[in-house]
């Protein structure tokens, strides 16, 4: 396929649309969706191109191809090379033609003018926005020491070069989206397996998915393959509180009390061991604790479990019995977000323990060893500073904190008190705290105790508005990107990396070259010395192959041994096994299997608030887009049908949903698909940025709601140990 040889160069871009002359006098229009961008392009050829992308309306970075037709993106279509998004592109991917031409895009670096949060900002060039980072992070490393700075970074290819950036500044306060997500998941399994496996959905035979959505939160291939699977004959039993399109599409849902997990996962392996339905060859060879685990399931047996969950006892002996006798072609699935509650760790455990006791592991339909994809690190050896503290601010406050995550919530309450140490100064790239974590009293309280705060961002977001500086990027089909593994089931271990479909728009710039210039000014230019060019080659300098596939297809794939790898080789753990029974946890304390306590009931009148994903939007990102706006929201409440009765609820009533640290107002959607002590609402709306035009003013903020509990053994957030309140405040 030829790519966009005709492509335009930002120059041309700008003169074709006219916006060079308008800029030069002063006033750039505002670029007001794509229509506006087409009209304003002249000496239309009518040519159409195609350039290979991948999406970035979502992490999961599905093979795209954008149909451009003088220099204007008119269309993405799915990459059919693209393996692991199996020819899809999902209603958002599609939408990303809309994200990239939304008339509310950033369009030039804004500083900020009156009060934080009053939304009075002042365009600045460039070069001002680059010298007062420079100055101001200079300035905050000279009175704090350089961890006296916070880095924060989403889902992103260019995130490393945030890291990087830290690391050589010399802060060791690095902060992501992971903490309010997987981090507890990905805890549990590297302590029971040594890694992070991936599922086999599209070859297993049964799978019982719990606190996940596949069929809504999309993640690639496992969405697809699941279909497919059970196109085949597979069984899927979701629990879930709430009957979501998942648990609809299900062999059978289980509306399981929300917490309470951990019961019924102990209760398979206590019949999967008494009944002694598992393979005493794998279980002798490849696993450390199996007496110690029957030992420790003998009191939660399925009528114990029965009672917490509210899952019959006999069908969770039954489930048992059909899961094992499907082994090693089953699988707990393991789930993807895992930020709910305070033991998710131990939670997640119990899933990979049933998992690691039928053997369901590195075999077709089961769980899967990451695979080498060949991509070689960029290392470098960043400056020492002596008047650095000796840890990030968040140490020790949890006994299996991911170094390099660490945790947004514990960071955040740390510099709320200033112990160990003052944090003034605040970079975030390309996440938006301010809707997705928890309490969001408290993250405008930090961002009110910052110096500085720098925001780089498509979007005026809740975090950008709370910002110093606000730094326009290019969205991901205008910007050239690093290259990245990729991994996902069977369906690959691949390479992706990205080149502008079309030139950056506006006055956007991608924060590799922001943090190359800031990187200049502060003599630190000698880490950033390479373009995304040089970097690229470095990362592919073992995939000769590399560059052609990527000109030819979009993608690299590098076909490697799928199943059996750990055949010849040892677990990484300190048994050398799958530890059913963890040496390390019991050495520090932790219990070394989940024991089991009840969650919290709510009190009278009060309920649950859980946390889920509708398949048209991704967290806050995608519910100002103008295509996206008219399949979602505003957000509603959802509310069983006997709790409506008993409060006088009437479908349609907007109602005050109320925890001990915010509260919003919303429609009630009165539903029996939700449990009467549980209540349900979309993220992203109840936004304070006006600047999201669409969203502005609809719906009640989940973020301002939540309270901020963690999980104790990574600090993970746990977004769901919230109880709220839900009143009437107008009829319907
Ligand atoms: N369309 C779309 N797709 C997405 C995303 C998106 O925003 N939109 N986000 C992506 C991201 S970042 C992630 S991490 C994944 C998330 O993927 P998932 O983790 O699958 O997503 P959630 O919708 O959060 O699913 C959690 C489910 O758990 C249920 N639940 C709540 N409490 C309990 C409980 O105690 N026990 C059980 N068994 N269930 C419970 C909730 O009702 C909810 O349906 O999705 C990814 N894919
Ligand atoms: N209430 C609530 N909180 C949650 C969740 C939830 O479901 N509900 N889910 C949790 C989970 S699983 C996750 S993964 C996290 C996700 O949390 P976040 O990382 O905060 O995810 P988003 O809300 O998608 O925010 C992404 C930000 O990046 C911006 N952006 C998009 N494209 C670009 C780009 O190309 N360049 C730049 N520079 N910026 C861009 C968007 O405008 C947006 O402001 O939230 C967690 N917190
Ligand atoms: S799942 Fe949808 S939004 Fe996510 S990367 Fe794929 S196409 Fe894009
Ligand atoms: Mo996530």
């Amino acid at each position: 396929m030829a790519k966009d040889k005709t492509r335009l160069s930002r120059r041309d871009f700008f003169k074709a649309s006219g916006m060079l002359a308008a800029a030069a006098a002063g006033s750039v229009p505002a670029l007001g969706g794509l229509e506006a961008a087409s009209a304003q392009t002249t000496n239309s050829s009518g040519k159409w191109e195609s350039a290979f992308s991948a999406c970035d309306m979502c992490f999961n970075k599905c093979g795209c191809i954008a149909r451009v037709q003088d220099g204007v993106v008119k269309k993405l279509d799915p990459n059919p090379k693209f393996l692991k998004s199996r020819g899809m592109l999902c209603a958002r991917g599609n939408a990303g033609v809309a994200q990239m031409y939304a008339p509310d895009r950033l369009k030039y670096p804004l500083l900020r003018k009156g009060e934080r949060g009053e939304g009075k900002w002042q365009r600045i060039p460039w070069d001002e926005a680059i010298d007062m980072m420079a100055e101001k992070m200079q300035d905050i490393r000279q009175k704090y020491t350089p961890c006296g700075h916070l880095f924060t970074a989403g889902a992103d290819l260019q995130s490393k070069f945030v890291g990087r950036f830290a690391e050589v500044y010399g802060s060791y306060n690095v902060t992501s989206h992971e903490s309010l997500c997987l981090l507890s998941g990905s805890r549990a399994f590297l302590d029971t397996f040594g890694e992070v496996p991936f599922a086999d959905v599209l070859n297993s035979k049964y799978i019982i998915m719990a606190g996940a959505n596949r069929f809504e939160a999309l993640v690639t291939p496992d969405s697809i393959d699941l279909m497919t699977a059970m196109q085949k004959g597979s069984k899927l039993v979701v629990l879930d509180p709430r009957y979501t399109k998942t648990a609809a599409l299900a062999n059978e849902w289980y509306p399981i009390q929300p917490g309470t997990d951990m019961a019924f996962m102990l209760a398979l392996a206590h019949v999967i061991i008494n009944e002694e339905l598992y393979d005493r060859k794998w279980i002798a060879e490849k696993t450390y604790g199996i007496d110690q685990l029957r030992e420790h399931v003998q009191k939660y047996d399925p009528r114990f479990a029965a009672e917490e969950c509210g899952i019959p006892a006999q069908d969770i002996a039954r489930i048992a019995r059909e899961l094992a006798a499907a082994a090693p072609a089953s699988m707990i699935y393991p789930g993807r977000r895992t930020s709910d509650y305070k033991n998710s760790t131990q939670v997640r455990r119990s899933f990979a323990i049933v998992n690691g006791l039928l053997g369901n592991w590195d075999q077709p339909g089961g769980l899967l060893a990451a695979r080498e994809v060949g991509l070689k690190g960029v290392p470098y050896d960043a400056p020492w500073y002596d008047d650095n503290p000796d840890d990030r601010i968040d140490a020790h406050k949890v006994p299996m904190l991911f170094e390099h995550d660490g945790s947004f919530v514990l960071t955040r309450d740390a510099i709320l008190e200033g112990k160990p140490y003052p944090i003034k100064g605040w970079f975030v790239y390309k996440t938006n705290p301010m809707g997705t974590a928890p309490n969001r009293a408290k993250t405008i309280e930090m961002c009110n105790s910052m110096e500085f705060m720098i925001v780089v961002d498509i979007a005026m977001s809740d975090t950008a508005w709370m910002a110093d500086l606000v730094l326009p990027a290019p969205s991901y089909l205008e910007r050239q990107d690093p290259a990245s593994g990729l991994q996902g089931s069977v369906a690959c271990a691949c390479v992706v990396q990205r080149d502008p479909v079309v030139p950056a728009l506006y006055e956007s710039r991608p924060v590799f070259d922001v943090l190359k210039d800031v990187a200049g000014k502060l003599e630190l230019g000698e880490y950033f010395d390479f373009t995304i060019e040089e970097y690229r080659k470095q990362q592919l300098r073992d995939l000769p192959g590399a560059a052609e596939a990527f000109r030819k297809d979009g993608v690299y794939y590098n076909p490697s041994k799928v199943y059996g790898i750990y055949e010849d080789r040892v677990y990484k753990t300190l048994s050398k096994k799958v530890e059913l029974y963890n040496q390390r946890y019991e050495k520090m304390g932790v219990d070394p299997m989940p024991v089991y306590t009840p969650p919290a009931k709510p009190p009278k009148n009060r309920f649950r608030m859980v946390v889920g994903r509708s398949a048209s939007v991704t967290q806050t990102s995608s519910q100002n887009n103008t295509v996206l706006h008219q399949l979602t929201g505003p957000n509603t409440l959802w509310l069983n049908t006997k709790a409506a009765d008993k409060l006088g609820i009437k479908p349609g009533d907007l109602v005050e949903v109320a925890s001990s640290v915010g509260k919003g107002e919303l429609k009630v959607e009165i539903t029996d698909g939700i449990l009467e002590d549980t209540v349900y609402m979309l993220s992203g709306f109840g936004a304070l940025s006006p600047q999201l035009s669409l969203i502005f003013g609809e719906g009640a903020s989940m973020a301002a709601v939540l309270q901020e509990g963690y999980d104790e053994i990574c600090g993970n957030a746990a977004l769901h140990e919230t109880f709220v309140s839900v009143t009437r405040k107008v009829a319907s």
